[in-house]
């Protein structure tokens, strides 16, 4: 049977790589080019000019995407099938920002009216929390509030909370613990007060082994604080699918967020996982942020591939990755409130497109997900950049810049600006020094260059669903499932049996001689008192 890689679009691609010319002979024979090669959307203008490709290169790669049935498998997912074929789930994060009348039916059961009631339920409890009638259980107004939750359960509301900070509430700080690490709850304790802490416990299982530490740790330190059993109702709640394991923990059920199966976790900031961000920005900015992204998912349902940004950036990563031989991706936001994107990014690509066996079993012969990684511009300049002019391996960058800040510092946002720009076009143009080859830049490396207005709600959440379709497109093309996770699952469960060994008697000699060496030194020296030389 023939695979996918030798398939006539996948061929004619091999093809037609090498007569693609330079970035800057493109640029140069085409005047418009810019033009040509930009895209606004949902308040987000994309110039994806600088990438090494013409409009055969745009056209194949159409093709490719047609072939592989983006199309249908995108309205697949709009129609609630269940895509996500090894967990046989339905895939409905976009339903969860339609806000409109349109009736949702999953697996039978209307979800919409259920969608609104938990925005509602939100609403009520943000509101609550912000005016400061929601108290604490000594009668004094919530000060700090910490989500306790990690992966998808952590990522995404951190990474909004971080960027929307401008819009935050004066009163309220904000915190996210997510590593079993205790160094981690550990700080956030030490800076905050029992009497006017609320945690925020989220997770879709209630069954991951960090967050269930962390929410003990929590409530034991505030009933160690003095507080009686009954503070608990006031000074926790919980975001989950699975009721009965939130009262089993202990927390009041009415006091507990659901959402659904089809609601995956790197997906779910969304749902009732983004109550830190209802809670931060109030819930007319959460439903601004969930518009945003309507606004992309619309764009994404109706517009023909070759006009259909999420499409054209996730073919321009095939390109690369498939044809051009990058391997990973940079993600640079020239903004520092977007510093946590490319770790938010780095769980929604590679949790989604790290896989190497098709939907139909087979082991892929070609290359899929890239390795997303980033910092903010300009910090990235005077560390890696190096090895992005001059380095042997070609990788591809998405600039991210805002053309307003939040702040009135107009002069650093110039400076800002200009580095950015700035950076694209050397890494484009590249110079030749004929003299000093250890000056020479051979440009030619490929960026995308994302522009919004403001960094508003509506502007992220265009930006966050721009990527989560970018992802899909990807992976339908490569034809793995995006939606399931074995990796992580298989995580969950390796460190128990090496828990049970720490905590037993005697000597551990049940694995390899490395790992039980590595148990039976830890055994021996995590009660040792360190004495000063
Ligand atoms: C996301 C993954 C994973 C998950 C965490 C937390 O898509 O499934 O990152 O979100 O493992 O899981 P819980 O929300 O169930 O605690």
């Amino acid at each position: 049977m023939a695979t996918f890689s030798s398939s006539p679009a996948w061929r004619a691609l091999s093809d037609h790589s090498d007569a693609v010319g330079t970035l800057h002979s493109l640029f140069e024979r085409d005047p418009h080019r810019a033009s040509r090669y930009s895209l606004e959307v949902a308040g987000l203008f994309v110039d994806f000019s600088k990438n090494p490709v013409d409009d055969t290169t745009m056209s194949l790669l159409t093709a490719l995407a047609r072939e592989a049935g983006v199309e249908q498998r995108r309205d697949a997912m709009f129609a609630g099938e269940r895509i996500n074929e090894t967990e046989n789930r339905a895939v409905l994060h976009v339903a969860l920002r339609e806000r409109s009348s349109n009736k949702r039916i999953v697996d039978g059961v209307e979800v919409s009216g259920a969608v609104a009631a938990v925005l509602a339920k939100m609403r009520t409890f943000s509101d609550a929390v912000r005016s400061g009638a929601w108290r604490g259980y000594t009668g004094r107004e919530i000060t700090d509030v910490v989500n306790i939750g990690i992966g998808g359960s952590d990522l995404g509301p951190r990474m909004v909370c971080e960027a929307l900070k401008p819009y935050g509430h004066e009163r309220l700080s904000l915190h996210f613990v997510s590593n079993v690490d205790g160094a981690d709850i550990a700080e956030v304790l030490k800076r905050t007060n029992p009497d006017t802490t609320l945690f925020i416990v989220s997770s879709k299982t209630f069954t991951t082994r960090e967050t269930l530490t962390n929410a003990r740790t929590a409530r034991a330190w505030l009933l160690a604080s003095g507080a009686p059993e009954e503070a608990v109702a006031k000074h926790f709640v919980a975001v989950s699918t699975n009721t009965s394991a939130v009262a089993e923990f202990g927390i009041d059920t009415a006091n507990m967020f659901q959402f659904w199966d089809w609601v995956g976790g790197r997906y779910s900031l969304w749902s009732a996982i983004g109550l830190p961000i209802a809670v931060q920005i109030g819930m007319d900015g959460f439903e601004q942020l969930l518009d945003g992204a309507h606004a992309m998912d619309r764009h994404f349902a109706e517009a023909p591939l070759e006009r259909n940004l999420p499409a054209i950036l996730a073919m321009l990563g095939v390109w690369h990755q498939n044809f051009r031989g990058a391997t990973s991706q940079l993600i640079a936001p020239y903004d520092n409130y977007l510093h946590r994107l490319p770790a938010y990014l780095q769980q929604l690509d590679m949790e989604s497109n790290g896989k190497s066996v098709t939907l139909g079993g087979q082991r892929v012969d070609y290359a899929t997900g890239a390795v997303i990684w980033g910092e903010p511009g300009t910090n990235g300049q005077h560390a890696f950049f190096q090895l992005l002019h001059q380095g042997t391996a070609v990788i591809p960058v998405d600039m991210i810049v805002c053309m307003r800040p939040h702040h009135g510092l107009s002069h650093h946002h110039d400076i800002l600006v200009a580095n950015c720009f700035a950076q694209s076009e050397a890494l484009m143009n590249g110079s030749a020094s004929t003299s000093e080859p250890h000056r020479n830049f051979e440009g030619n490396r490929p960026s995308n260059t994302i522009c919004i207005d403001l960094l508003t709600p509506a502007a992220l959440g265009a930006l966050i669903a721009l990527y989560e379709h970018k992802v899909f497109v990807q992976g339908v093309v490569w034809r793995i499932n995006s939606f399931d996770q074995w990796g992580v699952e298989l995580g969950k469960q390796l460190a128990t049996a090496i828990e049970a060994d720490i905590a037993a008697s005697g000597e551990a000699s049940t694995h390899d001689s490395s790992t039980n060496a590595l148990i039976n030194r830890y055994r021996a020296r995590r009660n040792q008192t360190l004495v000063a030389a």
